[in-house]
């Protein structure tokens, strides 16, 4: 049962210091009582990594700098139509040159870690074939900009800029010959950067890269497959992921970890009764068969194996597949179903969404704050994961500068607020969450919606590169002082 596994140590020590009268962590009494749910209810484990994400495409910019291949992101945002504003990531946030102000950002948060993506396009501009090592030097000049400031750098190997080149040739995800390029550059990165980067991710959220990417082509490449193509798709991307599991792992210095950070699909229990809270775990457990499921079980399951499209794949394929991890991250922004117990051939029942649920700038962004209760709870419970980050958290708002400059992005203030409770509630109960990493550090290219989505908690204003912080910014940095939900 995980909460004997997780929970003893964690209630121990809370336990221990609530006799001693001592409060948690570093927070002063004069502050507690401020603090939403109470003193000991509000904080997090001591050695608890509060930090911001990014990714790639979404902040470099400078696509054409430093012997740079282009990304099907590149291809796919330069062709008429994709994207909604007619943007494109070339200049972005122009963070390339940036990055120092960016990592001072970072910095006057009291953040002690960063979650970045490398532009595979960079280090390969073909892909595979000649490496180029001045698009490698630019994550050595942020690794050390990041180290210097005393920023824990978490690396994203695939944030969804496939080299167009790949795509091209083998079709990108659609053949193996992608999976295998991606442990080659694995490989080239880690053999170079691991002496510095501890905690790698091998792919960003298979999930959406497989069903907007290769079937409803909203993202790059922009493809509408059959539902066996994206079986297979998603089949090549879950083996190119322990490929490179196996790559790194080769290559990396001593005390180098290696997970993944996938959106996955949440059930949350309708009414938190026994019988729910076990109809959402068989829900999640199913839901996530094609990615997650295989890789922390070696195996799909019945269900997903007995649809007509399942996979082509062999037993060798499922062994790489689920070549050990050290840990999992979970981006979550959203309930993704609420479950209820169902007498039928799955046991249990998805509850459609009502019109009426409110959601934030977004149709999508649905509000469930319990999500961050539950993501990681079932993590630990379906699968025994012992390490898991929240990779990914945060929402759009339709923030601007008011009258008097500032922004206050009091949605976004409530929404983490919310968010972060539920999550704090499940460190509290000891599910093994390590660190939190909000998305995002600032406004970027939001994929096929262009810069119209802001989910950044610093404002930046694409005609001057001008970075501004939101209120957002001021209550982030509050948590992290008090390593507690404020
Ligand atoms: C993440 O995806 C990404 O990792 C990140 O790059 C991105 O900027 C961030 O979130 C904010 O979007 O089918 O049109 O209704 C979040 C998970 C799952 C959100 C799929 C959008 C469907 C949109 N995504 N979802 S749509």
């Amino acid at each position: 049962m995980w909460s004997n596994r997780f929970s003893r140590r964690y209630f121990g020590k809370i336990a221990a210091s609530a006799a001693l009268g001592l409060s948690t962590g570093s927070i002063k009494p004069a502050d507690a009582q401020s603090r939403p749910g109470g003193e000991k209810s509000a904080a997090f484990p001591n050695d608890f990594r509060w930090g911001t994400a990014t990714s790639s495409y979404q902040i470099e910019g400078a696509v054409n700098e430093d012997g740079r291949g282009p990304s099907i992101w590149d291809r796919f945002a330069h062709t008429p139509g994709k994207i909604v504003d007619h943007s494109t990531g070339d200049v972005a946030d122009d963070h390339y040159f940036r990055y120092k102000e960016d990592v001072q950002l970072m910095k006057s948060l009291g953040a002690k870690t960063y979650r970045f993506s490398i532009a595979w396009p960079r280090v390969f501009p073909e892909g595979i074939g000649a490496p180029n090592p001045k698009g490698l030097d630019f994550y050595n000049r942020l690794l050390d900009e990041l180290l210097a400031n005393g920023i824990e750098p978490f690396a994203t190997l695939y944030h969804w800029d496939l080299p167009q080149a790949l795509q091209d040739r083998f079709g990108g995800w659609m053949s193996r010959d992608t999976s295998r390029a991606f442990a080659d550059y694995s490989a080239y990165v880690t053999e170079r950067l691991s002496d510095r980067v501890k905690h790698i991710f091998t792919i960003n959220e298979c999930s959406r890269l497989v069903q907007l990417g290769h079937g409803l082509g909203y993202d790059a490449p922009g493809l509408k497959l059959s539902q066996a193509e994206q079986n297979q798709v998603r089949h090549h991307v879950a083996l190119g992921h322990g490929l490179a599991v196996q790559a790194i792992r080769a290559h990396a210095k001593a005390g180098t970890k290696v997970g993944l950070a996938e959106n996955m699909v949440n059930g949350i229990p309708a009414i938190e009764t026994p019988a729910n809270i076990r109809a959402a775990e068989i829900a999640t457990r199913e839901l996530n068969a094609g990615y997650l499921t295989v890789i922390l079980e070696g195996k799909f399951t019945d269900a997903y194996l007995a649809q007509p499209d399942a996979p082509k794949h062999t037993a060798d394929d499922l062994r790489i597949i689920s070549s050990p991890i050290d840990f999992v991250g979970l981006n979550v922004y959203t309930p993704d179903h609420y479950v209820l117990a169902a007498d039928n051939a799955h046991g249990y029942t998805l509850a459609p969404f009502p019109a009426s649920f409110p959601h934030m700038d977004a149709s999508w962004l649905r509000i469930g704050p319990e999500a961050l209760y539950w993501a990681p709870r079932h993590a630990a419970k379906i699968w025994g994961v012992k390490s898991i980050y929240i990779t990914e958290n945060g929402t759009s708002s339709t923030d601007q500068p008011a009258a008097d400059g500032n922004i206050y992005d009091v949605d976004r203030v409530m929404y983490l607020r919310n968010y972060l409770l539920h999550l704090q509630r499940a460190t509290s109960e000891g599910v093994p969450v390590a660190g939190y990493f909000l998305w995002s550090l600032i406004d970027n290219f939001e994929w096929m919606d262009g810069y119209q989505k802001r989910f950044g908690i610093y404002h930046v204003d694409f005609s001057t590169q001008r970075r501004t912080p939101k209120l957002s910014a001021s209550y982030y940095r509050e948590v992290i002082r008090r390593n507690a939900v404020v």
